[in-house]
């Protein structure tokens, strides 16, 4: 394994172009993945069960994926900000109102960072978070039903990316804007930018009893870019960390522009000071349309409601709010240690990690020692807050994650690394291949004051040649390795799909025992369900036919319609009278367009048709649900107008 010379070349090495080459082809030997005591540690025998549920996200498929560790198996894609054919999701009348937005219905979506709720900084496996990038979002998922349960968008923001990570009791997700844009939006000179666009960083409190999300506040910052952010948690706990770049306010940002500063910031907010503020009055409520939609796992059925106003902080108007912390390079990753003690900033353009003291920044902050301001926000004295810097650690750093032994572990995508290093001596201790150029990486409980020493994986980039070739587009590949040692050792090669932004993961016995297995017919609470075949028929109302069906193993009833005209509007209202574990049924209707169904026990979906040929059209179930399946069937008789 060659190892690149640092610190030649840099600007022209951090041009942000892929280099693979270094982390060779050798798949032999060097990188243990052919060890077998390794496929021992990723074996779980037929039947068994993994250790860790790890949800992925899917990047640019806008869903979020559920696997397994070590077995590094596909559980799952639960479906979030993009339409998905698979169970009807985006598709149906009741799950079409999840991607509402101010922009209307937006069919799929850029999902990036999932993160677990926490309480008193531990995962606690209620729910979990994740945040659309191009039309800002934040969907909770319930961990009990693994389904999206609420979606709220983001005004005043664009591409949602500093998103959406929770505070250490759940009391917030936070959603911080990459781009500024003119708040509010406004027809004027791009030329302009600089003074006039505004960052909005958003807080977004959740009901610790239902998990429903509101926005508190926002907080409208200097125009720069914001990029990734973290909680505090144990001592730093009512902070939050935010990277920015392109602190140049520059309108392109052609390297030439954004990277002139040596240092842009880390923005550290006080979130309890200005919780106190708005206690007291403070902010401005500013008119904002945003969509609040919620699912609700009783009536089966999501709802879309339009906000119109939200609360804005100006950051220079609460004092102690707002500091900015200088940090080399254009820094991507932030990443807050589990004690919370230390705040690591990635310079994606530096071949150094910057740590800085928390301890350190509030005696500066005590002491008001200062190195000027920018728009009215002080700015703290480098020297001051620097805890130490892991030096020449690799080229092209992103993400940090930490173990439950006092290291972290660093991706670096130019050089296709992860290293490992000590807090507090800042060494290196341990450095291994990625294949290849990894962005982000995952610990269980690794953004949480518990993390696990087991597993870490990593999340690359490019592919290439780790799998069977399959034309030019690929899966990306993650990469597990066994960190309980000294040296990380690699133990499996899995592929993931979309692109895989962030995962968060969690031991399964958290979670396990509570996950749902039907929907109690009982509760059923859908205004078009019916709760036993007698009450299957078929209602006209002028030209809308509501068609209230059942299935059950194996028919559908009705199963047999007439007096339906071309030009009808024709609703299926279809329950699943089931009440066992994995018995779904399909519902698919020739020629349709809208729709297609996957119903589960005890739910009640509905899809909408309408009929223009004149004839006796078949529909059946599309799930293979017991011996007599190719038996579930039905005909509708379509009449001329
Ligand atoms: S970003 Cu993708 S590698 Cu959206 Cu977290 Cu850094
Ligand atoms: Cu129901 Cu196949």
């Amino acid at each position: 394994m060659k190892i690149l010379k640092y610190g030649i070349g840099l600007v022209a090495a951090a041009s942000l172009m892929t280099s693979c080459g270094n982390a060779g082809k050798d798949k032999s030997g060097a990188d243990g993945a052919l060890n077998k005591n390794n496929a021992e540690k990723v074996y779980v025998a037929p039947g068994e069960h993994d250790d860790y549920y790890a949800f992925i996200s899917g990047g640019y498929s806008g869903n979020l994926l559920v696997y397994g560790l070590p077995s590094g198996r596909m559980f799952k894609e639960i479906p979030v900000f993009s339409q998905f054919p698979t169970n009807g999701y985006g598709y149906s009348e009741e799950t079409t109102p999840m991607l509402n937005t101010s922009f209307g219905f937006i069919p799929w979506g850029d999902s990036h960072h999932p993160d677990i709720s926490q309480t008193e900084g531990v995962l606690d496996g209620r729910w979990v978070f994740i945040n659309e990038n191009n039309t800002p979002r934040i969907a909770r998922i319930d961990l009990e039903t693994f389904e999206t349960a609420e979606i709220i968008e983001v005004p005043n923001s664009a591409g949602n990316h500093s998103s959406s990570f929770v505070t250490e009791n759940t009391e917030y997700v936070v959603a911080g804007t990459r781009f500024s844009v003119p708040v509010p939006q406004r027809d004027m000179s791009i030329k302009d930018y600089k003074g006039e666009f505004k960052g909005a960083l958003t807080f977004i409190g959740v009901d610790q009893e239902t998990g429903g999300m509101d926005i508190d506040f926002q907080l409208l910052m200097p125009g720069f870019n914001y990029d990734l952010s973290h909680p505090g948690r144990g001592k730093s706990h009512g902070w939050f960390f935010f990277t920015t770049y392109n602190t140049e306010e520059a309108n392109s940002l052609l390297e030439v522009n954004a990277s002139q500063n040596d240092k842009d910031f880390i923005a550290a907010v006080n979130w309890k000071v200005i919780e106190e503020y708005v206690k007291n009055g403070g902010g401005t409520m500013m008119p904002s349309e945003y969509a609040h939609n919620v699912y609700d796992h009783h009536t089966h059925t999501a709802t879309s409601t339009m906000k119109k106003e939200v609360r804005t902080i100006n950051p220079t108007e609460v004092p102690g709010a707002v500091y900015f912390l200088p940090t080399p390079k254009s820094p991507h990753g932030c990443d807050v240690s589990p004690d919370g003690e230390y705040i690591v900033g990635n310079g994606k353009l530096s071949t150094d990690l910057t740590v800085h003291s928390f301890t350190k920044m509030e005696e500066a902050i005590k002491n008001k020692k200062f190195d000027g301001e920018a728009y009215g926000i002080p700015i703290l004295n480098f020297d001051d807050i620097h805890a130490g810097s892991v030096e020449k650690a690799g080229l092209g750093p992103l993400h940090t994650e930490f173990d439950d032994k006092g290291n972290a572990y660093t991706t670096f995508f130019i050089s296709s690394e992860v290293v490992k290093w000590k807090l507090g001596t800042w060494e290196v201790v341990d450095r291994k291949p990625t294949y290849y150029s990894v962005g982000h990486l995952t610990i269980p409980g690794g953004n949480s004051r518990q993390p696990s020493g087991e597993y870490m994986f990593a999340m690359n980039k490019i592919t290439k040649d780790r799998y069977l070739p399959v034309g030019p587009e690929l899966e990306h590949s993650a990469q597990l390795y066994d960190i309980s040692g000294e040296k990380m050792e690699l133990i499996l090669d899995f592929p993931t799909h979309g692109e895989p932004h962030y995962a968060a993961a969690i031991k399964a016995d958290v979670i396990k025992d509570n996950s749902r297995q039907i929907y109690e017919l009982d509760e059923n609470t859908h205004k078009h369900a019916v709760k036993s075949e007698n009450e299957t028929r078929v209602e006209r109302n002028g030209n809308e036919v509501h068609i209230y069906m059942s299935t059950i193993r194996s028919h559908f009833s009705p199963d047999n319609i007439e007096g339906i005209k071309v030009g009808d509007k024709v609703y299926f209202h279809v329950t699943n009278l089931e009440q066992d574990f994995d018995v779904p049924h399909g519902f698919a209707m020739i020629g349709q367009k809208t729709s297609e169904l996957l119903i589960m026990p005890g739910q009640t979906r509905t899809s909408v048709w309408y009929p223009e040929k004149v004839g006796v059209w078949p529909f059946y179930c599309t799930d293979f649900c017991s011996a007599l399946h190719q038996e579930m069937q039905g005909y509708i008789r379509v009449s001329p107008a």
